[in-house]
């Protein structure tokens, strides 16, 4: 297909209640969104960058301009577009990958729904249907924290994760064990926020039966992970880490991560994201599918993408109401805690274009081929 235009969208979404992790607290989500309209029809791709830095080096400023300036001149230039042939257009720019995973949705969803075929049926589902966890913010008090956690038992989530930090770990981790009883699936996220000398001290969480511990050092230290998952009965899990299939199997060779986290935006997109779910099954590593408090556009991508034959582990797949009192495409609603596959062609969901234009930060930005 051809490229003929790119809508750019900020649009700022207030959350239900704030989420704070170990780098910061967020009580609005600014979503950079990208529209491309194609000779055969249109897409629409999100972007996970965060307003600022915090969560990784890329964030909605830097992607919005990079898009503009260096990506979308690639694709309008290209005379065939095809998602499977972006990481090959795209290579004249190193890194970036969550606006180079933006530019992938939007073109998928294109050509996925020109031809009729859903993103689930695409990337290699098995199932239709998806087991929902959800990830729990660092709060003000533990009681608040039990209150918050009880309500998403109650919701039916069949996985909790709590944000950890230094002073926020055992106690509020024993405390939710003790409310969820000992069978319950429970893990912790880190959010690179301890450093190696810390092993010690994280070895106690061991006591309370975690499904696995996320991203406790920094991103570019998989040395300091294989030293802790040598110290700790915990399994290890790499999320920010995990930047390519490259990184992944060396992280899994290293003995560095033991389950790994997938999320879209950061490995540049659907289709290494599906390159990393193979080689983690070939290597007997189970997956999940994390989460960046996607809206339904990048929710329904996610769900499809959750429901491949190695996504083992329920994901950060959280229902449309765990971060938006209304969503910008139909709510994605738990049953029985589970979210259903979408199954239309493309993403399968209907952007509300009115909401994105109330709620749009500044005018939208249209770019064409110069
Ligand atoms: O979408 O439910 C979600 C968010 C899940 O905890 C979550 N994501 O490190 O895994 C992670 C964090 C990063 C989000 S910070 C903006
Ligand atoms: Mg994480």
């Amino acid at each position: 297909m051809k490229v003929e235009s790119i809508t750019l969208h900020r649009v700022g979404m207030p959350l239900v209640r704030p989420f704070e992790t170990s780098f910061g607290r967020e009580t609005e989500r600014v979503v950079l969104l990208v529209h491309l309209v194609t000779d055969v029809g249109e897409g629409w791709g999100e972007c996970v960058a965060g307003k600022t830095p915090g969560y990784s080096s890329e964030y909605v400023e830097g992607c919005a301009h990079v898009i503009e300036h260096h990506l979308a001149p690639l694709l309008f230039r290209a005379p065939h577009v095809r998602a499977a042939d972006l990481e090959r257009l795209f290579a004249p720019v190193v890194g970036h990958r969550m606006a180079k995973a933006a530019l992938e949705a939007a073109v998928l969803d294109a050509e996925l729904r020109a031809s009729g075929i859903s993103f689930a049926h695409y990337l290699g589902a098995v199932r239709t249907e998806v087991d929902c966890g959800v990830s729990v913010g660092i709060s003000p008090s533990i009681d608040e924290l039990l209150t918050e956690v009880q309500g998403y038992v109650d919701a039916g989530y069949r996985r909790i994760k709590l944000k950890i930090k230094p002073g926020w770990d055992f106690e509020p981790v024993r405390r939710v064990r003790d409310l969820l009883g000992p069978d319950a699936a429970l893990q912790v996220d880190a959010n690179t926020a301890y450093t190696r000398e810390d092993i010690a001290h994280l070895s106690r969480l061991d006591d309370s039966g975690l499904l696995l511990i996320e991203q406790p050092f920094d991103e570019e230290d998989i040395a300091s992970h294989v030293v802790l998952a040598q110290a700790i009965e915990t399994p290890v899990c790499l999320d920010e880490s995990i930047v390519s299939v490259g990184v992944a199997i060396d992280a899994i060779d290293r003995g560095a991560t033991s389950i790994v986290n997938i999320k879209p935006g950061r490995v540049g997109g659907y289709l290494p994201a599906v390159a990393i779910h193979d080689a983690c099954r070939a290597r007997g590593i189970p997956v999940w599918c994390g989460g960046m408090l996607e809206t339904g556009i990048g929710r329904a991508m996610n769900v499809a993408l959750a429901a491949l034959p190695g996504f083992t582990l329920p994901g950060d797949t959280s229902a449309s109401d765990r971060y938006y009192a209304e969503d910008l495409t139909e709510p994605f609603v738990l049953d029985d805690g589970r979210l259903a596959v979408p199954t239309g062609p493309g993403s399968g969901v209907t952007v509300r274009t009115e909401l994105v234009r109330e709620w749009g930060l500044q005018p939208p930005v249209l770019l064409t081929e110069r």
